[in-house]
């Protein structure tokens, strides 16, 4: 098999009338080169199968039965890259709608160091002539104005995103990371990997031999529902778009919502605003703190408390510091109102906040010993300065502020490395979160031909 020089897959549904004519087409095509024809058959019977055998008893098909078929069209391409021996890969129609003297120009272009490439309608040279009717035009054109729009720079020239003919090396993409349903796969590819080097050759696209179209309402629905997942999918931003943060927001905005009514309600008992500050803040942060430690975080590796106390402490006074900053920048700089330089504060908050509260407080595995001291005496640093900051405020003599702050130091020191000498020994059991499996993917077998 090493010999082979590509493979060439073929998704069909019912398609016996249009097999026999392409296998033969393709032999003319790839004049003398080895190559294997992978047909991934959805038909609901075996005529296609008896009439690929009947044309070229070496062509390879894998007819999907039941369970198996999943995915539709999409599906099918899929389970055909995993199964393909070439790294070479062309995908095309059965339909003889894309033409297989097109099939060479594509591998060329492989060769000469593209990753990916589109035979396209709509390139100089292309045309869509074969379109059935004016109203399959339309439809083509505006689900390609549709895609282009939701993705304006992964398909920066592109012309034709909804081709099903391109040549593809297999290794630069990863087919179990394709999940699409219905008919668009190559704009799967094309919005997951947009670092292919990628080319198009003009294709010329013929009416469809015999048969029917397979594509109807049901498809365009599919597509419809399938671009915004896509886009989700493929956003920097879909980092936020789990249920982890949905349980960061809402803890976080309802915790808020207490902090003020803690503040209100302190000042109105009649405590100085700036202590009453001084305590709404503490309350909140312990508040996130556990809150995130039991339910937002909840499967991450228990250990290591004091370590995670003090990041905690530690990224949520930088992102106060970033916070006012920007703040200043937006309503002094900027001139933005104050209301909405405060909103904008909040949503870069909670992003900093989120990020960094997954990638340095709550990671798993356990702190080393080193790690865990350092984090205590960074935790009590913080307490006895906060003590101390009260004691001044209260007006104390300096030489007590200064005993209060260090006797602190030692409390603090010695209390948390006891909690965390308890947490260890009898520590709580890690509860799992079950993670989201992406989609149900049966295993690629090998069909029912042989070459
Ligand atoms: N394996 C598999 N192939 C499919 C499925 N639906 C369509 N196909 C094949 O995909 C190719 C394209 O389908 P067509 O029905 O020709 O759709 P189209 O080319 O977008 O539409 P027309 O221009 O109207 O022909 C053909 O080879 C079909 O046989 C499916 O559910 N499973
Ligand atoms: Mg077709």
């Amino acid at each position: 098999m090493s010999d082979l020089y590509a493979t060439i897959v073929v998704p069909c549904r019912h398609e016996e009338g249009n097999v026999g004519p392409l296998l033969d087409r393709i032999k003319t095509a790839m004049n003398g080169h080895p190559y294997e024809v992978l047909f991934v058959d959805d038909s609901d019977n075996d005529a296609t199968v008896q009439a690929i055998r009947a044309a070229d008893p070496n062509a390879l098909v894998f007819h999907r039965m039941g369970e198996q078929r999943w995915g539709g069209l999409a599906g099918a391409v899929i389970d055909g890259l995993r199964m393909a021996h070439s790294d070479r890969v062309v995908v095309m129609d059965a339909d003889l709608q894309h033409p297989p003297e097109v099939v060479p120009a594509l591998l060329s272009t492989l060769d000469g160091g593209a990753e990916l490439v589109m035979a396209s309608r709509y390139t100089d040279g292309g045309d869509p002539g074969g379109l059935s009717g004016p109203f399959r035009r339309l439809v083509s054109g505006a689900s390609t104005w549709l895609a282009k729009a939701t993705f304006p720079i992964r398909l920066r020239g592109v012309t034709d995103p909804m081709t099903g003919f391109f040549g593809l090396r297999r290794s630069a993409v990863d087919a179990g990371t394709l999940h699409s349903r219905g008919f668009k796969i190559l704009l799967e590819i094309l919005a997951r990997y947009p670092r292919l080097r990628r080319a198009e050759v003009p294709l010329r696209f013929d009416k469809r031999l015999s048969g029917d179209s397979k594509g109807d309402a049901r498809q365009g629905l599919e597509y419809l529902k399938q671009l915004p997942r896509l886009r989700v999918a493929t956003t920097p931003l879909r980092y936020f778009a789990t249920a982890r943060f949905r349980d960061f927001a809402i803890g976080g905005a309802v915790v808020a919502a207490a902090g003020v009514v803690l503040l209100e309600a302190l000042v109105r008992t009649g405590m100085d605003p700036l202590a009453a500050f001084g305590v709404q803040l503490a309350v909140t942060l312990a508040l996130n703190f556990s809150y995130n430690y039991l339910v937002t975080w909840r499967d991450r590796v228990r250990a290591g408390l004091a370590r995670r106390i003090s990041w905690f402490l530690a990224t949520r006074g930088a992102t106060q510091f970033l916070s006012w900053l920007l703040f200043a920048g937006l309503s002094a700089a900027v001139g933005l109102h104050h209301q909405v330089a405060n909103g904008v504060c909040l949503v870069m908050a909670a992003a900093v906040n989120y990020y960094v509260t997954d990638k340095v407080v709550f990671t798993a595995g356990a702190a080393s010993a080193r790690g865990r001291r350092v984090a205590r005496w960074l935790v009590a640093g913080a307490a006895a300065l906060g003590i101390g900051a009260a004691l001044y405020a209260a007006h104390l003599p300096a030489p007590t502020v200064l005993a209060a702050s260090l006797l602190a130091v030692a409390l603090f020191n010695t209390a948390i490395g006891a909690l965390e000498v308890r947490w260890r020994l009898y520590g709580w059991r890690t509860r799992r979160r079950s993670s989201g499996c992406a989609g149900r993917r049966p295993t690629a077998r090998r069909g029912s031909g042989s070459r």
